[in-house]
């Protein structure tokens, strides 16, 4: 069976994906793609050949009984509604982070999927499937290092254009560390701070970068997490577990080591777009095979949506209060419990 597949945004993710499905994975077509500006809608079709109709918006694409599945790849605030409107019709969904830009979005999207009755919505919090964090998993679920007391990160992008603002370095940044992280220790977060070091002169003057910020699990983990959006020198992620028996680094990306002109060095990618390529390509995979064998996707749930939008909502608070603020979650539904929520 293959996966009928509509595109909502096909900007630069957006794209990205209609390449893999198109061109790497199995089991999906892409026939049906839209996007508010309707010309890049149409250079979607062109530069990847597609047999799929433009359609005029995200309600006409859902409608439509030519499509099984969508694919929210518009900007944040947009991807709500296309959501809403995809579970009302029974459609599968793969939607980007985040899934809503607010927690109470999210829990729309959760009481929908849970009226539905049935899985349909997959969130794209790719480092889940990402080999580097699954070796960091197995090892933590394994006692390789004992418990786990703490976690240092960073998250460091080389530059970012001047749309990006202060709440983004959480909303659209560490909202990837929001998510692996807790699903790493198994453990859920009860408070966060955020500290403003010294800013750096790349930043544009609405951005306070870096940023520093510091999340307690239930369980006592105490999380390090660097934001740094204009480092300049490479999309870099750092992430090591500090344990009671050792420590476990995330690997570092395999890059050809250079000795010449009296150096000793290796090249540091510096575009999201290839760190986590093969998590991409593995999360969309399972999104297709979980639903052909299933008939549900397995993958992060609108559920780890929620959690990560309540969080990056106290983060944000954090950032204006400097106070530690609290991570209230409501009550899991009984549709999210026991699921694998993988990784594979
Ligand atoms: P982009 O700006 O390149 O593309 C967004 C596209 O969506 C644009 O073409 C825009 O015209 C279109 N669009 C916006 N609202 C729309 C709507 N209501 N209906 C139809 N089309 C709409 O942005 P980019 O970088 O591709 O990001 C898109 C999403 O992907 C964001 O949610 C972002 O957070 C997420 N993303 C995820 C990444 C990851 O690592 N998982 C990496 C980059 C982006
Ligand atoms: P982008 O700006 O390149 O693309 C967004 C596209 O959506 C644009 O083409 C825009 O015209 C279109 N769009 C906006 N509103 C729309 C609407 N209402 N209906 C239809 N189309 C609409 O952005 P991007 O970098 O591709 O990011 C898109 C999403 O992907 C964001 O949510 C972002 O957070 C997420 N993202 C995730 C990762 C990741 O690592 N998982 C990486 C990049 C982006
Ligand atoms: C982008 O939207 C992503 O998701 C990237 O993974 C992240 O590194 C970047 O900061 C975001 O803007």
């Amino acid at each position: 069976m293959t996966l009928k597949i509509g595109v909502i945004g096909t900007g630069a993710i957006g794209r990205e994906h209609i390449r893999r499905i198109t061109n790497n994975l199995s089991g999906g077509k892409i026939v049906a793609v839209t996007d508010v500006n309707s010309e890049a809608a149409k250079a979607a079709v062109e530069q990847f050949q597609l047999d799929a109709e433009v359609y005029p918006d995200d309600k006409t694409l859902i409608a439509s009984e030519n499509v099984d599945a969508i694919l929210v790849t518009s900007w944040g605030p947009a991807h709500q509604q296309s959501v809403m409107a995809g579970i009302e019709a029974g459609k599968y969904v793969f939607c980007e982070k985040p899934l809503a830009t607010t927690a109470e979005g999210c829990m729309e999207i959760v009481q929908a999927e849970v009226k539905h009755g049935r899985r349909l919505v997959q969130v794209g919090f790719m480092r889940r499937y990402d080999s580097g964090y699954q070796q960091l998993k197995e090892a933590i679920d394994n006692r390789f290092i004992g418990e786990p007391l703490m976690i240092r990160c960073a998250h460091r992008n080389p530059e970012v254009n001047d749309s990006y603002t202060t709440d983004m370095a959480i909303t659209d940044t560490l909202i990837h560390e929001i998510d692996v992280l807790h699903w790493l220790v198994n453990d859920d977060y009860k408070s966060v701070q955020v500290a403003y070091p010294k800013k750096t002169r790349h930043a544009s003057s609405h951005l306070r970068d870096p940023q520093v910020v510091t999340l307690e699990t239930q369980g006592g983990i105490l999380i390090n997490a660097e934001i740094f959006v204009n480092c300049k020198y490479g999309y870099d992620i750092q992430c090591e577990v500090i344990g009671e028996e050792g420590i476990v680094k995330l690997p570092e990306v395999a890059s050809l080591q250079y000795r010449k002109n009296g150096q000793l060095g290796t090249h540091i990618l510096m575009d999201w777009k290839d760190r986590f390529l093969d998590a991409y390509d593995r999360e969309l995979q399972d999104f297709m095979d979980s639903i052909r064998t299933t008939g549900e996707p397995q993958g992060p749930t609108a559920w780890d949506g929620y959690i990560a939008a309540v969080t990056a909502d106290a983060c944000v608070k954090a950032q204006d209060s400097g106070q530690h603020e609290a991570v209230e979650l409501g009550e899991k539904p009984e549709l999210y419990r026991g699921t694998v929520n993988r990784g594979v």
